[in-house]
């Protein structure tokens, strides 16, 4: 663990995004997750980077599924 108090980033695996539609879905619902600052996605590889502070793998992985998607890992 780090005990440092501020920015935090995390990578999930988000199965079913096939296109830019989907991209900005993913990316508003988890950018509306308190403490997220930043919500980088990768169609390709289907890869989300979550920046910020404070926030848990549960939340983004309700914000993911609340846009229609599954966090894999
Ligand atoms: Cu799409």
């Amino acid at each position: 663990m780090c005990n440092t108090v501020g920015d935090m980033e995390r990578t999930y695996t988000v199965t079913g995004m096939t296109c830019g539609h989907c991209v900005a879905s993913v990316r508003e619902e988890v950018s509306e997750i308190p403490g997220v600052t930043a919500v980088d996605v990768d169609l390709t590889s289907g890869s989300v980077t979550v920046s910020g502070e404070g926030f848990s793998d549960e939340a983004v992985k309700g914000a993911v599924a609340e846009a229609g998607y599954e966090v894999v890992s």
